[in-house]
């Protein structure tokens, strides 16, 4: 019987050479005979290349970080082809992406489920990633109940978010080591990044398997091991240094990266992200620009656009002062059609392969035919920001036409880019980027929006205001509140917010702390709060008057005003649980 064919690992496919891909022989493969049922049926060959590690990547989702990271640590990578090739493993890393359901159905399909299982039994040297770590259970209640691979008693449940908790758990948890690992050492009182909705339960069935855990609304498993099995919640690849190491641990088990320990920590992390403007100046550079309530003209008679640096290299720097995560916008995304825009995926390409902590990219992510009638979808635009390096996509413009065409009708035509995005790559991918302006009113009676009451009147002695939400870069206003906007996208499926705010945008004045306060209040989905930051006790503020998962800031990192290390020195001195 013709076996079901492996779909092609997105990440090879689309950076060819970037990683060095060591790809499997065809003539081998086609001579081998293998049957489906029955792991004892499968013939096995010896590996003799110590240096290359096997990536089970079955191309349901992006698995470029987990490359990266690995050829950042000198390894080849040699793809999973054939169920075969699991058993021929020296090493396996296995980074689940996707729906468990789906995942499972692949690997039931194409005999690997039953090649795992037996190369598990085996006690072969495995890391399984985040969705990795979750397949090895019974079942998961992921659009379910799923069996999972059955190889660990228990279940997988979704993060119950009915009493506040924000859900999906994205960012920085620290570990707390239950069992000594070589995977692990190091690592105790870490933070590294997760970003699921779904977690693994611990109890006592499964309470040898575990190795440490990790607290979000209670405790969960943030990790496995048993014998060579290991498997890992959260994203080495994207987990900085740390991270680095934990994997590096798996790789080359003797070289044991020293992490220095750290104090211990046990909640969620607040985040700080650097955020980049992307566009190009009026030679036709990709630059990094930043602005003034979002005028990035010089204001001398040149008008030219400010020019902050390149992209790749304020990246990368970024990242080794300590930023959580980096975030590209590619500010005239809504004129420009991001795929004709190859640089900005070339600035993509090229962070991905430096900077190990999650990279959001946005701007331009919507339907667009080009001059040509070619059609091109907003999943595609996002398709190809993924394979770029994008763990996240940011929408603006397009999700706020669909909260507009949702808040009307009350229908979810599941056709938004916002809901296809999400359907596909899971909620956690995606950003919904707000851009408001403040309006101010004397009463809350006056606009059909919700309103706050200011902490500084209007001009003239309002006392009240709405943020109204704006398109294309904010030259134009919608008749939709930034709090109507944030509740629509969350039920259309998004997972996180970016909130800007015009009016804040490069003053330096601190964050806009009565809209952060009402949009991270009326969701349970992460919320970024965006402009104004202009000095260390801006950040303290938002995290202690409002519910904001993470603070991002421009200008600042920018003109190097002030390093990220010294917010993180600051947030710290507050009692403000940070990674440093
Ligand atoms: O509408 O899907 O094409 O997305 C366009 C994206 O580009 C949106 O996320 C939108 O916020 C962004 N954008 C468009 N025009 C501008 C502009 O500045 N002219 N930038 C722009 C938004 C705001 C923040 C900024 C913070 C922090 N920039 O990203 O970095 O305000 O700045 P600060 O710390 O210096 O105060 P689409």
């Amino acid at each position: 019987m013709q076996q079901p064919s492996l779909p092609q690992p997105q990440g090879a496919m689309a950076t060819g050479a970037a990683v060095h891909a060591v790809p499997c022989s065809a003539g081998r493969r086609s001579k081998r005979s293998f049957q489906r049922r029955g792991s004892a049926s499968l013939s096995v060959r010896a590996s003799l290349d110590t240096n290359t590690v096997t990536l089970l990547d079955y191309g349901a989702g992006n698995v470029r970080s987990v490359r990266n990271a690995i050829s950042h640590l000198g390894f080849g990578i040699r793809d999973v082809r054939s169920p075969e090739d699991i058993l021929a493993a020296d090493r396996l890393v296995f980074p689940g992406v996707g729906a468990f359901g789906s995942a499972m159905d692949v690997l039931n399909s194409t005999g690997m489920a039953d090649a795992l299982r037996e190369y598990i039994r085996r006690d072969r040297p495995f890391l399984g990633i985040c969705l990795g770590l979750q397949l090895l259970f019974d079942s998961s209640e992921e659009n379910g109940p799923v069996s999972g691979l059955g190889v660990i008693p228990g279940v997988v449940r979704r993060f119950d978010s009915s009493k506040g908790l924000i859900v999906p758990h994205i960012g920085w948890n620290a570990l707390e080591i239950t069992k000594g690992t070589q995977l692990l050492q190091g690592a105790d009182g870490h933070h590294v990044y997760f970003v699921h909705s779904y977690h693994a339960l611990p109890s006592d069935a499964n309470r040898d398997w575990i190795s440490s855990t990790c607290n979000y609304g209670g405790s969960f498993i943030s990790s496995i091991s048993m014998g060579n099995i290991q498997a890992v919640q959260f994203h080495p690849e994207k987990s900085g240094a740390t991270g680095l190491a934990i994997l590096k641990n798996f790789l080359s088990p003797n070289s044991w990266a020293k992490v220095p320990a750290r104090r211990k920590a046990s909640k969620l992390a607040k985040r700080v992200i650097a955020c980049l403007d992307v566009r190009s100046n009026d030679k036709g550079d990709l630059v990094v620009t930043k602005g003034d309530q979002y005028d990035v003209r010089d204001h001398t008679s040149s008008k030219e656009v400010r020019n902050l640096g390149k992209p790749v290299d304020l990246a990368s720097q970024y990242y080794i002062d300590g930023a959580d995560e980096v975030s590209f916008l590619n500010i005239t995304g809504f004129r420009d059609f991001p795929l004709g825009d190859l640089p900005m995926l070339e600035v993509l390409r090229c962070a991905s392969e430096m900077v190990f902590v999650p990279l959001t990219v946005g701007g331009g992510i919507r339907d667009f035919t080009d001059a040509n009638g070619r059609y091109y979808s907003s999943l595609e635009v996002a398709s190809e920001y993924f394979r770029s390096g994008a763990d996240k996509i940011s929408i603006g413009s397009d999700a706020v036409y669909a909260a507009e065409a949702f808040l009307q009708t009350g229908v979810k035509t599941g056709k938004s880019s916002l809901e296809q995005i999400s359907r596909v790559y899971g909620n956690q991918a995606v950003v919904v980027s707000i851009d408001p302006r403040r309006v101010y009113v004397n009463s809350p009676e006056d606009v059909p929006f919700k309103t706050v009451k200011v902490s500084s009147k209007g001009p003239s002695g309002e006392e009240y205001a709405w943020y109204q939400c704006t398109v294309n870069g904010g030259r134009d206003s919608r008749p939709i509140g930034a709090y109507e906007l944030a509740k629509a996208v969350e039920e259309l499926g998004a997972g996180e917010i970016l909130l800007n705010c015009i009016d804040c945008d490069g003053q330096g004045c601190g964050f806009d702390i009565d809209l952060v306060k009402m949009v991270s209040d009326a969701v349970t989905i992460p919320v970024i709060a965006s402009s104004g930051a202009g000095a260390v006790e801006h950040f303290s503020e938002v995290f202690e008057k409002t519910n904001a998962s993470a603070a991002l800031a421009a200008g600042i990192f920018h003109r190097k005003e002030v390093p990220i290390l010294a917010v993180k020195e600051h947030l710290v001195d507050a009692g403000v649980e940070v990674r440093v």
